[in-house]
C-alpha cells in the first residue's frame, strides 16, 4: 500500500476520482523504459525501408520516426500497417506494458481491485498529419474494450507531444455520464470498429465539461477512467505523434465477470452481441 502511495500521490488518485483522468510527470525512465522501444522502432524502419526500397534516414530512432516512416507511407500507405503491427511485438514495449508499476497504480486508483492486463488492448498509434479515417474521435473506452466497466486506459508517448500534433483531449469529469449508448456510422470515410462509433447526444453531453489536452513528453502517463470522454486531436503538425497506449481491468467488478471479461473489437467481439443495450441503431453494423 506504502509502494502504491509512493507512486500515485494522494492529489493524482483525488484528481483520478473527480475527473476521470490524471497525468503521471515522468513516471517511466526515458532513458531505461522508453528508449529501447524507440530503437526498437529504429531497427523496424530500417528493416523495411531496405525491403522497399525507400530511401529515407534511419540512422536515430528520432529521424526513423519523423523521416523514414512519412517517407514510407509516402510511397505506399499499407506499409505503414506492417510498421504498426510490427512494433507491438518489439520485446521493450511489452516490458513497458507489464511492468509490475503499472500493476501498483491500477490497485491505487482501483482500490481492492484483482488487476487483469486487457489481451488485445495494447498498441502503439501512429497519428499522421491530416489523416482522419484512423483518428479515435470522442469516446468512451469501455464499449470499445469492454473486459471491465471500472478499466483504466494507460497513455504514454514515444516523442514530445505539442499541441500542433494533436494532443488526446479529455473532457474533464465526463465518467459522471455513466455508459453511454453508441450508434454506429463510417462517417462517409470507410471507418470501421471502434472508429465508427458515435455516442448518444454527444455534444450536448461534451458541453457539460471542459476539456484538457495535456502536453508530454516521453516518460509522462496519462490515465483514463474507462468512462471518461476521449478523443485524438486533429494532428496539424508535419510530424506523426507516436504514443502507447494499453488498458487494465478489474477481475472483480461485477459486470466484468457477468460477461465473462470478453472484450470488443480486438477480441473480434461485436459488443452489441454482449451488451446489446449499449446500442441506439438497432444492431445495423457500420
Ligand atoms: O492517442 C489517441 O489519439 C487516442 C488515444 C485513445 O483513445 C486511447 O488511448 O484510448
Ligand atoms: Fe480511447
Amino acid at each position: 500500500m506504502l509502494q502504491n502511495e509512493t507512486l500515485v500521490s494522494a492529489a493524482a488518485q483525488s484528481e483520478f476520482a473527480a475527473n476521470g483522468y490524471t497525468m503521471l510527470p515522468k513516471f517511466y525512465d526515458a532513458q531505461a523504459d522508453v528508449a529501447p522501444i524507440q530503437e526498437g522502432i529504429r531497427v523496424i524502419l530500417e528493416l523495411l525501408c531496405r525491403k522497399y526500397a525507400v530511401d529515407a534516414p534511419t540512422d536515430t530512432s528520432w529521424n526513423a520516426m519523423t523521416k523514414a516512416y512519412p517517407a514510407l507511407i509516402a510511397k505506399n500507405r499499407a506499409w505503414g500497417g506492417e510498421v504498426y503491427d510490427a512494433v507491438k511485438q518489439i520485446p521493450a514495449f511489452m516490458q513497458l506494458v507489464s511492468k509490475a508499476a503499472n500493476l501498483a497504480v491500477f490497485e491505487a486508483l482501483r482500490p481492492g481491485s484483482v488487476p487483469g492486463l486487457a489481451a488485445g488492448g495494447y498498441g502503439i498509434r501512429i497519428d499522421n498529419p491530416g489523416e482522419e479515417k484512423f483518428r479515435a474521435q470522442w469516446h468512451q473506452e469501455f464499449p470499445g474494450q469492454l473486459r471491465s466497466l471500472d478499466g483504466v486506459v494507460f497513455w504514454t508517448p514515444l516523442l514530445p507531444v505539442t499541441a500542433d500534433m494533436g494532443p488526446v483531449q479529455i473532457a474533464a469529469g465526463s465518467h459522471a455520464e455513466g455508459v453511454i449508448p453508441v450508434y454506429r456510422d463510417d462517417a462517409g470515410l470507410g471507418k470501421t470498429g471502434a472508429y465508427a462509433l458515435y455516442m448518444d447526444r454527444e455534444e450536448e453531453r461534451l458541453a457539460r465539461y471542459e476539456k484538457v489536452a495535456p502536453l508530454t513528453a516521453p516518460g509522462d502517463l496519462i490515465l483514463m477512467d474507462f468512462l471518461t470522454m476521449h478523443q485524438g486531436g486533429h494532428n496539424v503538425s508535419a510530424m506523426p505523434r507516436w504514443s502507447i497506449q494499453f488498458r487494465y481491468f478489474n477481475f472483480a467488478d461485477p459486470l466484468g465477470t457477468r460477461i465473462g471479461w470478453c472484450g470488443s473489437f480486438a477480441a473480434g467481439v461485436d459488443f452489441s452481441k454482449i451488451l446489446p443495450e449499449l446500442v441506439t441503431d438497432g444492431g445495423n453494423a457500420a
